[in-house]
């Protein structure tokens, strides 16, 4: 037996594990939470086991698989590698580059190495139909980010360690366990701020498990939050508490806001949002008497029809009550790998509409095009159409608003490979589907969360089984295919990872002292994406700057087995802002010209029935439904309704409704409550496990649900960042 120390890879919550492990049988004997781990404390939820069953699951692919007449055959690596990169090169010689669609998944972002490569491959691919989980999940916080910082990957976190005044909106972090926000034991960060003689508030159109622990609910109707916080700044202007602080010199666009705020009045909000003036005069003061109040928008504020302006918004009334960057309220992490600054300073220019789509000529973001097009762009027959897709850990047929249509456009296309170790949805439909290494064979460092933590943080993870023989890791996957499809060496392709990373560090002013070589060779020690590692924390700014002394290097980050902690967020502005003038323009043009389609949904804001989505524990997205442990137990893909809408329509509690959306419609079970508003119901993302070719027979069998994604108009979009509108879309109820 053997115990490894190491962080969950399931959410970005990534609680410390103790692993009991036989590394002869490759088996593990038990998973716990760490009580020593700096982070969680001994925490961990039901999902802490879940890479492990991932990993027993008889139904995960561990050798590459092709499709031949329609069955699926085994075949070798070096097989599977060379056809796919003739293929692949043969399409792109003969159509072009944009004749091979990708979609990215989720999973890749709790992978260190998946994510320093995936540069690599999106490079080489680089192609403009190129889609992701991101379009259904950040993107509007990406592009307000971007706007006002000049970085669409710099997210104010909620401090809310120290806060005293936390405001939830649009996120359920009992259940998610926080995003945007990573905080293990989300319900004990919580109750601490109570314990602290804080005030925990929740504005959801469900009463969710954290409104259940809050001090206080406020009912909101879905995709409204954009008109209430537009009113809440109404109240401060107009009240004159307006703080901005030590900020008060970098920031601009004051007026603009004061003048857009002036149109939306907490008296005229009221019918369109469902709450009363009232309740938000009194919130808005109860926030800015508050000694560290802090507000914070999620997922309900992203996916919903006015995602960039509501998750800018969030931004706007934190800083306008003087607590952005402040101790307490909404603050900037700083990642351990933090690079150095480069010789000239990084200037942004917004990464948005360089390239439109073809059907319906909407503007790209971050390169993108929005996911809820992705089925009619990869049913396009035009002369550039698609001719083949590739899938990275991901499962648009359920996650993706149109997924019925990807499947049906999918089955068209000429090739379909999918970096996937299950046969889902999505990878069914695939010619090849190519299993990385699972979780418990590869090392993992917290890269992503270092930069969404409520405190600075380092953690490194060990693998804890060597690899099966043969088996290659994601990023190894990843760069045998660049290499191949440009008559490269994967070998060659790795040297030049670490030689532009050290390039890349040597020409900072801070390490004008060492060449590149120098650079690199002082990492030699480590191989691989560990190198890449040990040359970010060696520079950032907690790392020895490669003098061996003083300071992190990969081995001590290794060494700290409960995890490091390198201490509260600290205040992080003007220095960080990438904006041309180094100000901090509160009303970017983009979101201000967005405003005008705000006013004019506010008449059709509250007409018919409106679907919301849900979480629970048991579920990561669509890819846990085949673990027996966790799909097992009633129903839970069921539509919530409220007892007044049940009683007009008709449904019972337990009895089936009819949903009808977007021209397709299914049946499901129903469930009465009134945790959730009337007006709206919900229904989880992720199920619909129904097509019988796919390799997760327990999904299928225990747990298929139906999914909503089918039913959601995919038409709708945020328009500014092009994001799905999951929450807040239309619907049609009736008793089956
Ligand atoms: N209606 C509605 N839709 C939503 C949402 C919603 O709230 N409502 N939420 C959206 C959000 S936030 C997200 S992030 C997306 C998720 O959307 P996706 O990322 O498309 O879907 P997942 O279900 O996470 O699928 C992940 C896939 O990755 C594979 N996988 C997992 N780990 C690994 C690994 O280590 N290696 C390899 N090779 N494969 C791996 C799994 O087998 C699975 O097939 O869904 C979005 N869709
Ligand atoms: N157990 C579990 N944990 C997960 C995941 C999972 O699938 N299962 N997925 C992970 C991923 S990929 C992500 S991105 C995060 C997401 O993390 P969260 O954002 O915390 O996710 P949700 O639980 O979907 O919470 C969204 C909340 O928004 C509310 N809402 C919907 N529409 C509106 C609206 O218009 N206005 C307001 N104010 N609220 C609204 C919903 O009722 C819901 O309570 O969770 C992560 N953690
Ligand atoms: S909260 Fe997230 S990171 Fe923690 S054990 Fe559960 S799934 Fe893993
Ligand atoms: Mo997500």
């Amino acid at each position: 037996m053997t115990l490894v120390h190491r962080s969950c890879p399931t959410c970005e919550a990534s609680c410390g594990l103790i692993m009991d492990v036989d590394p002869d049988t490759r088996q593990v004997l038990s998973i716990k939470g760490d009580p020593d781990d700096q982070r969680s404390k001994g925490y961990v939820c039901a999902k802490s086991q879940a890479f492990h069953y991932v990993y027993e699951d008889p139904e995960r692919l561990r050798r590459p698989v092709k499709k031949v007449n329609g069955a699926w055959q085994e075949i070798e690596w070096e097989q599977a590698l060379s056809e796919i990169a003739e293929k692949l090169s043969a399409i792109r010689n003969n159509h072009g580059k944009d004749a091979i669609a990708m979609y990215y998944g989720n999973p890749n972002g709790h992978n260190f190495s998946t994510m320093v490569y995936t540069q690599l491959f999106t490079q080489m691919l680089n192609t403009e139909r190129f889609f992701s989980a991101g379009a259904v999940d950040q993107q509007p916080k990406n592009l307000s980010c971007e706007l006002l910082y000049g970085n669409a990957w710099v997210f104010p976190i909620p401090d809310i360690q120290r806060s005293d005044f936390f405001v939830c909106m649009g996120g359920n972090p009992l259940v998610s366990q926080g995003s945007l926000m990573s905080a293990p034991n989300a319900e004990q960060q919580l109750n601490d701020i109570r314990e602290r003689g804080g005030k925990v508030v929740v504005i959801d159109p469900r009463r969710t498990e954290t409104a259940n622990i809050a001090d206080q609910h406020i009912f909101i109707k879905p995709g409204t939050d954009a008109y209430f916080l537009f009113a809440w700044a109404n109240i401060l202007f107009a009240e004159n508490k307006i703080k901005l602080g030590r900020l008060a010199d970098v920031v601009d666009g004051l007026e603009t806001v004061k003048a857009l705020a002036k149109q939306f009045t907490p008296e005229n909000t009221a019918d369109i949002t469902g709450v009363s003036a009232t309740q938000l005069r009194a919130l808005a003061n109860d926030f800015a008497s508050a000694k560290a109040p802090v507000v914070y928008g999620r997922i309900g504020l992203c996916t919903q029809e006015f995602g960039t302006i509501a998750s800018w918004l969030v931004d706007v009334i934190n800083l306008l009550n003087g607590r952005l960057d402040e101790p307490g309220g909404a603050m900037f992490p700083q990642a351990a790998t933090e690079l150095p600054p480069p010789p000239t300073p990084v200037v942004n220019e917004l990464g948005r509409d360089r390239f439109k789509t073809r059907v319906r000529n909407f503007p790209e973001y971050m390169g993108m095009m929005p996911a809820s097009f992705m089925a009619e762009e990869l049913a396009y027959d035009g002369d550039d159409k698609a001719r083949a897709l590739i899938t990275v850990a991901g499962n648009p047929v359920l996650s993706v608003p149109n997924g019925e249509a990807i499947r049906e456009a999918a089955e068209k296309l000429e090739l379909i490979v999918a970096l996937d170790f299950y046969i889902n949805e999505t990878t069914s439909l695939a010619d090849y589907i190519l299993p990385s290494t699972s979780q418990l064979e590869h090392s993992n460092y917290d890269f992503l969360f270092q930069t969404t933590a409520v405190r600075n943080f380092a953690r490194y993870s060990p693998a804890v089984f060597e690899p099966e023989a043969g088996a290659l890791h994601q990023y190894e996957i990843m760069t045998e295919l660049v290499a191949r499809i440009n008559g490269m060496q994967a070998a060659d392709l790795h040297t030049m990872m670490a030689e532009g990373l050290a390039g890349q560090i040597a020409s900072s002013p801070r390490f004008a002292h060492l060449t590149a070589e120098q650079i690199k060779s002082a990492c030699d020690a480590h191989s691989g994406p560990d190198k890449l590692l040990d040359m970010m924390l060696r520079a950032g700014p907690h790392g020895d700057q490669f003098t061996d002394g003083e300071g992190l290097n990969l081995n001590k980050v290794k060494a700290a087995e409960h995890g490091l902690d390198l201490g509260p967020l600290k205040p992080r502005l003007p220095d960080i802002l990438q904006t041309k003038d180094k100000r901090l323009n509160i009303a970017p043009a983009l979101i201000v010209d967005d405003v005008s389609r705000l006013q004019k949904a506010a008449a059709t804001a509250n007409d018919g029935l409106r679907l919301i989505g849900r979480r629970h524990i048991r579920d990561m997205n669509s890819w846990l439904h085949n673990i027996n442990q966790y799909v097992r137990g009633k129903n839970r893909c069921t539509l919530l309704v409220n007892p007044e809408d049940a009683n007009r329509l008709g449904l019972k509690d337990g009895g089936n409704a009819k949903v009808k959306g977007a021209g397709r419609e299914a049946t499901v079970e129903v469930s009465v409550s009134d945790s959730i508003m009337p007006g709206v119901v919900s229904l989880p993302h992720g199920f619909g496990h129904r097509y019988k070719d796919t390799g997760q027979s327990t999904a299928r069998e225990k747990l298929p649900g139906v999914s909503c994604n089918d039913l959601i108009d995919w038409t709708v979009l945020d328009e500014p960042s092009g994001t799905s509108v999951v929450n807040g879309a239309k619907i049609e109820v009736s008793a089956a």
